[in-house]
C-alpha cells in the first residue's frame, strides 16, 4: 500500500526512506543523537502540529485548548517530577533558544556571562564569539586544563572573581568527564552570579541516575530533549520558583510565538519513558558501553582527552597518530560508522578540519548493543584509522557493520505513516 507521502510527494518519500535506511544501517556515534521510540514518534507526528497555543495553560491567546493545556501541564509535571525541579518550561524550540531565553531573563544586554569555550567542549550558546550570546552579552570563556583535559575549578573561580559575571554557565557539548555542579554553585554564589547549567548532553544520564544532577545546584537548568533523554528535538528549562516569572516571560512573549505542541506531546511521552526502570538500565548501559569503547580505543593506541570517559562520550585526540578528524570521519562514514570531527583542547587546526573525533554511545545502546559491540566498534575504528584511504578495508568493515546493524534493529517508524 502507498503511504500518503508516497502519493503526494514521491521525491520526499524517497528522501525520508533513504534517511530511515541510513539510520538503520549505520552505527551512529554522534553523542547528541539517538533513536526515539515509536510512541514518541507518533506523538510528534500527530494532529498537534495543527494547533496554535500561544501563552501558557489556562492563559492562551487562542481558543480550542481543551487538550493542549492538559498536554503542556502533563509535560511540565513530568519534567519537574523526573528532575526534582520547582518549575519547568517546555516551550523552547531548541536548546539554543532555551539558553538565550534564560540569559535574557537573568541578565541585561552587555552584562557578563561566563561559560566553557567552544574549542574546549563548550557550546556555541555559552557565549562563543560568533553566537549572539557572545555579542549581546559580554562573554568571558573558561578553558580546560590543557595538561589534563579536565575542568579546573580553581581557574574558573579565579576568572569569576576577576570578571564577576552575572551568569556562570556549567555544562558542555564535548566533555567526557562528570561535572561537579556543586563547585559551580559555590563559585557562582561567591561572586553573586546566577548558576545556569546546560545539561543537554547528559539529561538522560541524570534522569537514569548515572550522572549527578545539576538541579539542586543551579538557579536554572536548560536542556535539549533529544540527546540522551531520547525525546523529539526541542528545548526545556527547569528553574527554582523565584525565577518562574522571568523565565516564562522570556520564552514567551520574549523570544518565541506559539509553542510546538506536537513536540511538547512527544517530550511528555519521552519523560514518561525516562522515569522507568528500563530507562535506568539504558542509561547505565550507555556509560558501560562508552567506558568499554574508550578502554579498547586506548588499547589500540588512541589518545583520549582526559584519558577516558565517565559519561556517554569520548574525544579522540588524533594528533599523536598524525591524522586529522575530517578525513577519518569521512572514511568511517563510508563504512557506515557515523561520528563527528571535533576540536580538542589546545587544537591549532581549523574547526572545519580539527584534530579530534567525538564519539558517543546513546544511539547504539538504544539498539540494544552492549560491551562486545562497543569493543567491535573500537576495532573497526582502529582498522580504518590504520589507513583511512584503503577502500578495501573500508568496504570490508562496511559489510560487517551492515551485518551487525541487521542484528540490532532500530525502532521501526516508517510503516507508521502508511494509510490504513
Ligand atoms: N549540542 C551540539 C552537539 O553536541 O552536537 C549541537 O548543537
Amino acid at each position: 500500500m502507498l503511504t500518503a507521502i508516497e502519493k503526494t510527494d514521491k521525491k520526499m518519500f524517497e528522501l525520508i526512506r533513504g534517511e530511515q535506511a541510513r539510520q538503520a544501517g549505520s552505527i551512529r556515534l554522534i553523542p547528541s543523537e539517538n533513536y526515539v521510540s515509536v510512541a514518541v514518534m507518533e506523538a510528534t507526528g500527530s494532529c498537534l502540529t495543527n494547533k496554535y497555543a500561544e501563552g501558557y495553560p489556562t492563559k492562551r491567546y487562542y481558543e480550542g485548548q481543551q487538550f493542549t493545556d492538559q498536554i503542556e501541564t502533563l509535560a511540565c509535571e513530568r519534567a519537574m517530577a523526573l528532575f526534582g525541579a520547582d518549575g519547568a518550561n517546555v516551550q523552547s524550540h531548541s536548546g539554543s533558544e532555551a539558553n538565550l531565553a534564560v540569559y535574557a531573563a537573568l541578565a541585561e544586554p552587555g552584562e557578563t556571562i561566563m561559560g566553557l569555550s567552544l574549542p574546549f567542549g563548550g557550546h556555541l550558546t555559552h557565549g562563543w564569539k560568533v553566537s549572539y550570546t557572545g555579542k549581546f552579552f559580554k562573554s568571558v570563556q573558561y578553558e580546560l586544563d590543557p595538561s589534563t583535559g579536565l575542568l579546573d575549578y580553581d581557574q574558573i573561580e579565579k576568572l569569576a572573581r576577576e570578571h564577576r559575571p552575572k551568569i556562570l554557565i556549567s555544562g558542555s557539548s564535548a566533555y567526557p568527564r562528570e561535572i561537579d555542579f556543586s563547585q559551580f554553585d559555590r563559585i557562582a554564589k561567591s561572586v553573586g552570579a546566577y548558576h545556569v547549567s546546560d545539561m543537554a548532553h547528559i539529561a538522560g544520564l541524570v534522569a537514569g541516575g548515572v550522572h549527578r544532577s545539576p538541579v539542586p545546584w543551579s538557579d536554572v537548568v536548560t536542556t535539549t530533549t533529544h540527546k540522551t533523554l531520547r525525546g523529539p528535538r526541542g528545548g526545556m528549562i527547569l528553574f527554582q520558583d523565584q525565577h518562574a516569572k522571568a523565565i516564562n516571560k522570556s520564552v514567551f512573549p520574549g523570544l518565541q510565538g506559539g509553542p510546538h505542541m506536537h513536540t511538547i506531546s512527544g517530550v511528555a511521552v519521552a519523560l514518561k519513558e525516562a522515569a522507568t526502570e528500563d530507562f535506568k538500565a539504558y542509561a547505565r548501559q550507555v556509560v558501560l558501553n562508552a567506558k568499554r569503547m574508550a578502554a579498547k580505543l586506548m588499547e589500540y593506541g588512541f589518545d583520549l582527552v582526559s584519558g577516558g570517559t565517565d559519561n556517554h562520550l569520548m574525544l579522540i585526540d588524533l594528533r599523536g597518530k598524525g591524522l586529522s578528524g575530517k578525513p577519518l570521519a569521512k572514511a568511517l562514514d563510508r563504512a557506515h560508522i557515523e561520528c563527528n570531527y571535533n576540536s580538542v583542547p589546545g587544537d591549532t587546526a581549523p574547526p572545519f578540519n580539527p584534530s579530534g573525533l567525538r564519539l558517543g554511545t546513546p544511539a547504539m545502546t538504544t539498539r540494544g548493543m552492549k560491551e562486545p559491540q562497543a569493543e567491535q566498534v573500537a576495532a573497526w575504528i582502529a582498522a580504518i584509522a590504520e589507513n583511512p584511504e584503503n577502500e578495501s578495508v573500508i568496504e570490508k568493515v562496511g559489510r560487517e557493520v551492515t551485518a551487525l546493524c541487521k542484528a540490532f534493529p532500530v525502532p521501526e517508524v516508517f510503516v507508521r505513516i502508511r494509510e490504513d
